[in-house]
């Protein structure tokens, strides 16, 4: 692998939010692909922040900073992902649910959808169902996009489900859902319509579905 890549991911586990930008910049100009330095460099680095935070070598603040290390460098990719001059195909709403912080995929998940020329309003992370179905009210989206990385807040995204049939709105959404803990068998259960492992998936599936509503 390219010795620039190792040093993304390195620089990431270290929580180097400066040094990640400039390697990010430098492998970009060396002409390594977006998505390359996205898997192998950054993703890559944040799992292995992951897995020594499963086996407790690393805690809460050594994985804040590396977020914000995996922050800074995906913000220099994000113009490079984004397919250029993408029009707009139509809208989402997006959130992590209510009690989970995280947010890493959802950025991502944005990130994607904005490549492929959707819309995204962001409600942020901590989202209660009740804020997903005021902000469907007021922006009329496509699509409604649900993130959750706790098995402890999957539930929520069932909440949401709820809440959208006890305001009569179901069926007038499409409700999609993600995170590492969320499974198709888990989606169906709880009567969501799209369940997507990662972001370029959501990405796409979400266009398929907003092109299927609009009969095009
Ligand atoms: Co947390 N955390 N965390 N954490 N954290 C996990 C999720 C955990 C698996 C770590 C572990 O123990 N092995 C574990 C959950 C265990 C469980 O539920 N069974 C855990 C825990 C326990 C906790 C706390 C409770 C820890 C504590 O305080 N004791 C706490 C909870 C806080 C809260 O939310 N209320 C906590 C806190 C944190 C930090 C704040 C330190 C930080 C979050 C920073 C941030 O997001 N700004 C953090 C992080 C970074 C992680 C890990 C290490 C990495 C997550 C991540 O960003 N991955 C994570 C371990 C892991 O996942 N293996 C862990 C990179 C990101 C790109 O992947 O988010 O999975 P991911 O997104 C993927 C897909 O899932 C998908 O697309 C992306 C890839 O393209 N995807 C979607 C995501 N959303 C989607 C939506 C879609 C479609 C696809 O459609 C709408």
């Amino acid at each position: 692998m390219n010795a620039v890549i190792d040093e993304i991911s390195l620089a990431l586990q270290q929580g180097k939010a400066k040094i990640v930008k400039e390697l990010v910049e430098a492998a970009l100009a060396e002409g390594i692909p977006a998505g390359e330095i996205l898997e192998n460099g950054l993703l890559a680095g944040m799992d292995i922040i992951a897995e020594k935070f499963k086996l407790n070598e690393v805690y809460v603040p050594e994985v804040l900073i590396a977020a914000r290390a995996m922050s800074t460098g995906t913000a220099v990719l994000k113009p490079y992902l984004a397919e250029s001059g993408a029009k707009s195909v139509g809208k989402a709403i997006l959130g992590t649910v209510k009690g989970d912080l995280h947010d890493i995929g959802k950025n991502l998940v944005r990130m994607m959808f904005e490549g492929k020329g959707i819309e995204v309003v962001d409600l942020g992370v901590d989202v209660p169902p009740e804020k997903f179905v005021e902000a469907f009210r007021e922006e009329s989206p496509d699509i409604v996009a649900l993130s959750a990385l706790l098995t402890t807040t999957m539930g929520e995204m069932k909440n949401t489900v709820r809440a959208f049939s006890d305001a009569g709105l179901r069926d007038r959404v499409v409700i999609m859902v993600g995170g590492a803990p969320i499974t198709n068998d888990f989606c169906e259960s709880i009567g969501a319509d799209i369940y997507a492992a990662d972001a370029a998936s959501a990405a796409n599936a979400a266009k398929q579905a907003i092109l299927a509503r609009r009969g095009v």
